[in-house]
């Protein structure tokens, strides 16, 4: 890490300690950000280093509610917004046992670069709770939504903040939180939350975009080597909203997914995943990935173990932060992976990543391939202003169009600080000089 940037990790370090994935994910971007110092020291004299490690506002709350047992249950709410210079602070919010301040500040901060690197005019934000909605009826999750925006509506709006969809919020959650808000502010302001309902002000494509997006950027990197996604044996992590929809277009560019997983464990189909059964399983009943495997006679159930184990020429880790260690590289390189992209956010720890380059696998971060979620919310709400809605292939074109400029502008920027073909580099790089200029002219705020 570049000197003048390691004085700064180190404050960050002691300002947020124990926040061990935050720690993460800026001494990632740090690392990638010394040609830039060297390049333009008008950053580091205006403090944009350490200005962008400190969030402009964080909210925490309590959420009260009452379960289907009529037991009173208390949750933690956060909503970090982190930065604004390119527009309202935009993320999701993740509901899950395991959220606290050092997740929520993780995806906060990987966030402001990956809505730079769209670029499109969303600033950088992220919340949730660690509220868990496994095994939760539709009528707790409803009140728990309720209570939680009790607080949070204060707080958001179309051009303040702009919630969406993460980990454990889907569409269900979004109704919940979007009645809510309309029925304590009285107003119909559909670009509050994005992830909606086609009836009710959603747009066409942002269900499937995270997982299209992350396929689409596969065969931009693909296309490079003059190849294609068809015939590759493809392995995905995680069987939830970004896991689906990045298996489907898999299968429908020729590829054969031929594993996935949840927290219990995982499954191998080698005549590929049957995405109906699986959209059954997890979308309709929500329930484990054993019930798959239970009505797929030729499916294997692994309980325990890793999904990497299952051989593959591309690995799409959809799950969550961390699922993909050092020792998981090195059985992908061995078994002849040579693609890993990150649908999801920091799936791959620093070994990992390191292991992946030391074997000559390319590697694309998720700031980059899973950004197709963030913009097409940002094109939920374009169409919400002009109180529009486009057709599901027009959208999808304007997805894709999206995810090639990211690609493109990747692999220029990577060049252009001397790091050719490093997605990482490219990613952070880009992100930053946009954030940065935005910052720099709006003056020390
Ligand atoms: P979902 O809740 O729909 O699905 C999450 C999937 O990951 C489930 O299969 C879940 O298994 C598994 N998973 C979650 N936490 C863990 C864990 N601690 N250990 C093992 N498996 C786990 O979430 P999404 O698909 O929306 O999100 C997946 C990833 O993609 C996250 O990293 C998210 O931040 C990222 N992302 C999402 C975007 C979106 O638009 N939704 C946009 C960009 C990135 P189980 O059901 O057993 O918990
Ligand atoms: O991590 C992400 O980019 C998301 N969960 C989507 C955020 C959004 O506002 O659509």
């Amino acid at each position: 890490m570049d000197e003048k940037l390691v004085d700064i990790y180190d404050e960050v370090l002691q300002r947020n300690p124990g926040e061990q994935e935050f720690h993460q994910a800026v001494q990632e971007v740090l690392n990638s950000l010394g040609p830039v110092v060297a390049k333009h020291p008008q950053y580091a004299d205006a403090a944009v280093f350490r200005r962008l490690c400190e969030p402009e506002r964080q909210i925490i709350f309590r959420v009260p509610w009452v379960d289907d047992e009529g037991q009173v249950q208390i949750n933690r709410g956060f909503r970090v917004e982190f930065n604004s210079a390119l527009g309202p602070y935009k993320g999701g919010l993740r509901f899950h046992p395991s959220v606290y301040l050092g997740i929520v500040k993780f995806l906060g901060f990987e966030q402001i670069f990956k809505n730079s690197l769209t670029g499109m005019p969303i600033g950088g934000g992220k919340g949730g709770s660690d509220f868990d909605p496994k095994g939760r009826s539709d009528g707790e999750v409803m009140r728990f939504c309720q209570s939680f925006m009790t607080e949070l509506y204060r707080h958001i709006g179309e051009y303040t903040d702009v919630p969406a969809g993460d980990i454990g919020v889907g569409g269900r959650e979004i109704g919940y939180l979007f009645g809510q808000y309309k029925r304590i502010t009285n107003r119909y302001e559909s670009g509050v939350l994005t992830g909606k309902g086609l009836s009710w002000g959603g747009s066409q494509v942002r269900t499937e975009a995270t997982g299209y997006g992350t396929v689409f950027f596969v065969e931009e990197i693909l296309r490079d080597r003059k190849d294609s996604l068809d015939g590759k044996r493809v392995v995905v992590s995680g069987s939830g909203n970004v896991a689906v929809y990045a298996i489907q277009k898999v299968q429908q560019l020729g590829g054969t997914v031929v594993a996935c997983s949840d927290s219990s464990g995982y499954v191998v189909d080698e005549a590929g995943i049957d995405l109906a059964l699986l959209r059954d399983v997890k979308e309709v009943r929500r329930a484990r990935i054993s019930a798959y495997a239970e009505e797929r006679p030729d499916a294997r159930l692994v309980e325990g173990g890793s999904v990497w184990d299952v051989p593959c020429d591309i690995a799409l880790p959809c799950a969550t932060q961390n699922e993909l260690n050092g020792k998981d590289a090195a059985t992908l390189a061995r078994n002849g992976c040579t693609i890993v992209a990150e649908g999801a956010n920091m799936p791959c720890t620093p070994e990992a990543v390191d292991v992946l380059a030391e074997a000559g696998v390319t590697f694309a971060p998720g700031k980059a391939v899973n950004a197709g979620g963030v913009a097409t919310s940002a094109l939920e709400m374009q169409q919400n202003a002009s109180r529009d809605s486009w057709t599901f292939q027009h959208t999808e074109d304007r997805l894709a169009e999206i995810m090639r400029g990211i690609h493109e502008r990747c692999l220029t920027t990577a060049d252009e600080y001397g790091s050719p073909g490093d997605y990482s580099a490219g990613a952070n790089i880009s992100g930053f000089i946009r954030v940065a200029d935005a910052m720099l002219a709006l003056g020390v705020v």
